[in-house]
């Protein structure tokens, strides 16, 4: 069993947030043996353990507070968030910090040849994505009656396969749409990496440890500015 008095912290096992998390815990002071394949990663100066697991994860583990803090996507808290309130499964945390990786924004994109004359051009249609909950509240904010088509990957090639008419996806350089002949029209949500927090009170030796993070943590982001 896991020790409870060691501070617990969820972090993309391998992936876009990975390297830039835990680079930033070990330039706070934490050393690190991270071990492939491995789910747990002890630090060696502080009693603190990483679990290392798919981004998708983190929200609920947070939520759920099967771990203390954790650093995930914005895009990734907010449509799990609205997923579990939708569910009526517990949605609390607190964000501790904005950072200065991970920067994207969830667009809407049409194929070229769509004649988009603003989102009531999208009324009726089919729109393949990953966040149907932050797409649908989207939609209901603008009054479209539209359709979130869920797909967990290849989002960008949904309108060429006839599955959908638009998309609704992360963009960062806009590289991946421009391959893929779509057009950004809507950007819905703008995105960064945060550290949260459970949002049950923590021993008070667990706080303070936090709390003792959080300046080291302000410091680097202020170095890199
Ligand atoms: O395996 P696991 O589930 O952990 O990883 P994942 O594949 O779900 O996530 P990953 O590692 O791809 O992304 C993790 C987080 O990184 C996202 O939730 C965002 O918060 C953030 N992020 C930042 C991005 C991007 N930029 C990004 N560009 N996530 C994905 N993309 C993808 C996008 O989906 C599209 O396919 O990159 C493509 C677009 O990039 P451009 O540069 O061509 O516009
Ligand atoms: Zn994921």
């Amino acid at each position: 069993m896991s020790d409870n008095n060691r501070l617990r912290i969820a972090v993309q096992k391998s992936g876009r947030l990975s390297d830039d998390s835990i680079a930033l815990l070990k330039a706070i002071g934490i050393k690190l043996q991270i071990r492939d394949r491995l789910l747990i990663a002890h630090s060696t100066n502080q009693p603190i353990d990483l679990l290392l697991v798919r981004d998708d994860d983190i929200p609920g583990l947070v939520m759920d507070g099967v771990v203390d803090l954790g650093f995930i996507g914005e895009n990734e808290l907010e449509e799990k968030m609205l997923e579990r309130q939708a569910a009526n499964k517990a949605s609390g945390y607190k964000a501790l910090r904005r950072l200065d990786y991970g920067g994207c924004r969830l667009s809407i994109a049409v194929p070229n040849e769509f004649d988009y004359q603003g989102v009531q051009s999208l009324v009726g249609k089919k729109v393949a994505t990953t966040y149907p909950f932050l797409l649908e509240r989207f939609f209901k904010q603008n009054n479209v009656s539209a359709q979130a088509v869920m797909l967990t990957g290849s989002v960008e090639v949904a309108p060429r396969a006839g599955v959908a008419d638009a998309i609704c996806d992360l963009v960062s350089t806009g590289a991946t749409l421009e391959a893929n002949g779509l057009q950004e029209e809507e950007v819905i949500f703008r995105s960064k990496a945060v550290f949260i927090q459970r949002s049950e009170a923590l021993p008070a030796a667990k706080q303070a440890l936090i709390d003792t993070l959080l300046p080291r943590i302000d410091g680097v982001i202020q170095a890199k500015e």
